[in-house]
């Protein structure tokens, strides 16, 4: 073997030791000046080229050529390699830090019940609904009075509803009597017990035709193993000329349908809510028997769920939201996210929805 290509032999063969033993991104770029850099080892060679005679020249110039590429693929791949380990290592070195606390684990999910309002949200949007926002702290008037709910209405009870203390008491010396006078005007302020007010504030913004959706938190005095002083809820409501109960029936099959992911029987039944006539409810088929199990936990073995209230929009409503009922019509529904998401998730206890406690939905249905 001639000189030079022992020596190229050699310069291989220690660069692939040395690029072995490499720990770091700095290391690196010292064992590329050790080799590619002005005085390398590599370069050295290259010089030495001119020495040699003419007609070894070639040969000898393609080996270092070719040394050359090697070496420097071989930088660029241990390059790489660095920094993806150097990105995500907890101490870069020949040491490892084991007492180092560990970076843990990503664990993240959404709740249930938001979950379950952007899937419900999202099929909506595909039927042309937009979503709309409102205030859960009320006036009695957009809560109540603009959905044909007047003041003797026993909804409006202190038993149902979360009312603020008047304000006299807070008011400063000599405003109070005013604000007071004020508020008398303006009714009471509260919780909202529905997110109807957020649909009348969007038909006095927007005026018809009108499609939204309004889900959000809403409070009612309440509070058993099945009910919660705050809870989710979504409505939809569709303002426009000449709609029909049919055009409601077919949406809200739709709507189940779609989050249920199957199709499922449903029928609707004759009910009754002051912002709506007519009024219905709608069932669906038991999503968890489908009417075959006399004992099921789900639908107590009537084989139906009530999953919505609904109905034609009260002319009265339609006036509170700024539209003329003379022209416009349409339909509102309303129903409560929480149980839409224990039917759909199986989760048979509601306080599971409320208490801080993940190690259910992370685990499994049976903690
Ligand atoms: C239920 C029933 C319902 C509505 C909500 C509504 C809103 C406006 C006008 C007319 Cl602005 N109606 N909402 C209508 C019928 C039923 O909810 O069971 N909710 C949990």
């Amino acid at each position: 073997m001639s000189d030079l290509k022992q020596q190229v032999e050699n310069v291989r063969s220690s660069f692939g030791q040395a690029v072995a033993s490499v720990m770091a991104t700095d290391a690196l770029q010292e064992l590329r000046v050790r080799y590619l850099g002005k005085k390398g080892e590599l370069t050295t060679l290259l010089k030495s080229l001119g020495k040699l005679p003419p007609k070894e020249r070639p040969q000898a110039g393609e080996a270092l050529n070719a040394l050359r590429d090697q070496l420097e693929r071989e930088i660029e791949q241990k390059k790489q390699e660095l920094t993806r380990a150097e990105d995500t290592a907890v101490e870069v070195g020949d040491r490892l830090d084991v007492t180092l606390p560990s970076r843990g684990r990503a664990v993240g999910a959404f709740h249930p019940v938001a979950q379950t309002m952007h899937e419900i949200v999202s099929i909506m949007q595909g039927l042309g609904y937009s979503v709309a926002l409102g205030p859960e702290i009320e006036e009695e008037h957009y809560n109540f009075e603009c959905l044909n709910m007047p003041s003797w209405h026993p909804a409006r009870d202190m038993q149902d509803t979360f009312y603020f203390p008047d304000e006299k008491e807070n008011a400063p010396e000599g405003k109070g009597q005013r604000m007071l006078e004020e508020r008398m005007l303006k009714g009471r302020m509260l919780l909202r017990t529905h997110t109807s007010p957020v649909q009348v504030r969007s038909m006095l913004q927007y005026g018809a035709p009108l499609r939204i959706v309004c889900p959000g938190k809403v409070y009612r005095r309440d509070n058993d193993p099945t009910h919660s002083p705050m809870f989710n809820q979504l409505e939809g409501l569709l303002v426009e000329e000449d709609v029909s109960f049919s055009v409601l029936k077919g949406s809200l099959r739709e709507l189940m349908n779609g989050f249920f992911e199957r199709e499922l029987k449903s029928r609707f039944r004759a009910s009754y809510f002051p912002f709506t006539e007519p009024s219905m409810e709608l069932d669906i088929e038991c999503v968890e028997c489908s009417g075959k199990n006399p004992n099921c936990r789900v639908c107590k073995g009537t084989g139906w769920l009530e999953v919505c209230g609904m109905g034609m929009v009260h002319p009265f409503v339609i006036r509170s939201g700024g539209v003329d009922p003379e022209r416009y019509n349409g339909f509102a529904f309303g129903m409560g996210l929480d149980r839409m998401a224990m039917l759909k998730y199986g989760i048979n206890d509601l306080r599971l929805l409320f208490d801080g406690n993940v190690s259910y939905f992370l685990s499994g249905r049976d903690v």
